[in-house]
């Protein structure tokens, strides 16, 4: 039996490649910070949270994970822990520079140190990208972050190819698009409009407040890309891949589809922050525009092109954007009912 250990098991990520490596019968590690209240929902919406050990783990804490990995010996070692919601990157640069980037460094440093034959997967992203210089983005597309968080990413990926190269460790990095699910964080763009919406069709008059509509992701469901990690890690030799769908869609056009899907059809006027959208059935307004929601520096464009993954791993995106944005305005719309 083979044994993972998932850092950042309580996230959307942690929660799907959880119940695949399950599935795929192994011993299942997570690392858990201390909370204050329950941290297992996304487990226990799984239905997994019993079957996986749990650990106390803060990317931070340097020698929790120096016993961690010397103690558990695992044969993979899946790094999703992070700061990872872009927008609070800005708050706290100094913290996303020490969690997304040393933090990576420790692990590599105890795996090289006490577990050589560990297999490492880093969780890397499009927002590494940042300012376009390549359409669509690939493996070797020049990286230009936007963000502290795609800054401190950076770091993380590149100390994941230095370790790799320099002491022979099988560590691979993905450069993973964005991916969401019903378990997304409620801070994200796409979660927060399948819920709001949700509770409007629900019958709520309160709307949607949004910041930049113009945005473009290259949005895919998460289930897809925890296998593509996986897969990464059964190969032979350590690699960078990136897993995308290789569809952009503006986030205006993801709001419309999910609204679609709970049968409150849009109408957009105006623009910048006058823009909105009214339910052309109710006349009523669904979406606003605030400048509280924009960011600092932005990100417009993203669509990846994952044709080393097909060729490679064998791996492609199952589910499209409209597929996607169905899945999780109909969840939300159970859960809130
Ligand atoms: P989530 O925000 O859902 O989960 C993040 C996880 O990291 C949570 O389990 C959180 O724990 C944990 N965490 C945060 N800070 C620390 C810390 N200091 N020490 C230990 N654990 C910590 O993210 P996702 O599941 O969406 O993403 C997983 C990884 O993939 C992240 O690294 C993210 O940056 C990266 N990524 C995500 C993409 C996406 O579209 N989803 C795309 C590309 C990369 P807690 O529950 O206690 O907060
Ligand atoms: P992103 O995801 O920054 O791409 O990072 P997010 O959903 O936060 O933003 C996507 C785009 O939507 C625009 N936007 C808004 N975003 C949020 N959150 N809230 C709003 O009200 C809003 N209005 C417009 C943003 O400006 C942006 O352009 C995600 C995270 O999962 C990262 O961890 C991961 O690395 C990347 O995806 C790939």
């Amino acid at each position: 039996m083979k044994k993972a250990f998932i850092s950042g098991i309580t996230g959307q990520d942690g929660a799907y490649l959880a119940q695949l490596l399950l599935a795929k019968g192994y011993e299942v590690h997570g690392g858990v910070r201390r909370i204050s209240h329950p941290f297992t929902e996304r487990l226990n919406r799984l239905g997994v949270t019993d079957d996986v050990q749990l650990h106390e783990f803060d990317l931070s804490e340097i020698n929790n994970i120096n016993r961690l990995v010397r103690d558990g010996q695992y044969d993979e070692f899946y790094n999703l822990a992070a700061q990872s919601f872009v927008g609070s990157s800005w708050d706290q640069p100094h913290y996303a520079a020490d969690v997304n980037g040393l933090g990576v460094l420790r692990i590599l440093d105890a795996i090289r140190t006490f577990s050589s034959h560990t297999r490492f997967y880093q969780a890397s992203t499009s927002e590494m990208f940042g300012l376009v210089h390549e359409v669509p983005q690939k493996e070797t597309t020049l990286l230009h972050p936007r963000s502290p968080y795609g800054v401190a990413k950076v770091y993380g990926h590149y100390i994941t190819m230095n370790y790799a190269e320099s002491f022979d460790l099988h560590a691979s990095s993905g450069i993973l698009f964005n991916h969401e699910s019903p378990l997304r964080g409620k801070e994200f763009v796409t979660r927060k409009a399948t819920l709001a919406l949700a509770a409007i069709a629900r019958g709520s008059d309160t709307p949607l407040v949004l910041g930049n509509m113009d945005a473009r992701r290259d949005w895919g469901f998460a289930g897809d890309y925890v296998d593509g990690m996986w897969r990464m890690l059964q190969q032979d030799k350590p690699d960078v891949y990136v897993l995308s769908t290789n569809v952009t869609t503006t986030i205006r056009d993801f709001v419309t589809s999910a609204a679609a899907a709970l049968d409150l059809p849009l109408e957009w006027t105006g623009e910048g922050v006058d823009e909105k959208a009214i339910n052309t059935k109710t006349g009523a307004t669904v979406v606003e525009v605030s400048e509280k929601f924009f960011r600092p520096a932005e990100v417009d464009l993203l669509i990846g092109d994952a044709t080393k993954a097909k060729e490679k791993l064998g791996w492609t995106a199952t589910m499209t954007v409209a597929q996607l944005a169905e899945l999780m305005a109909k969840s939300d719309y159970d859960l809130i009912g």
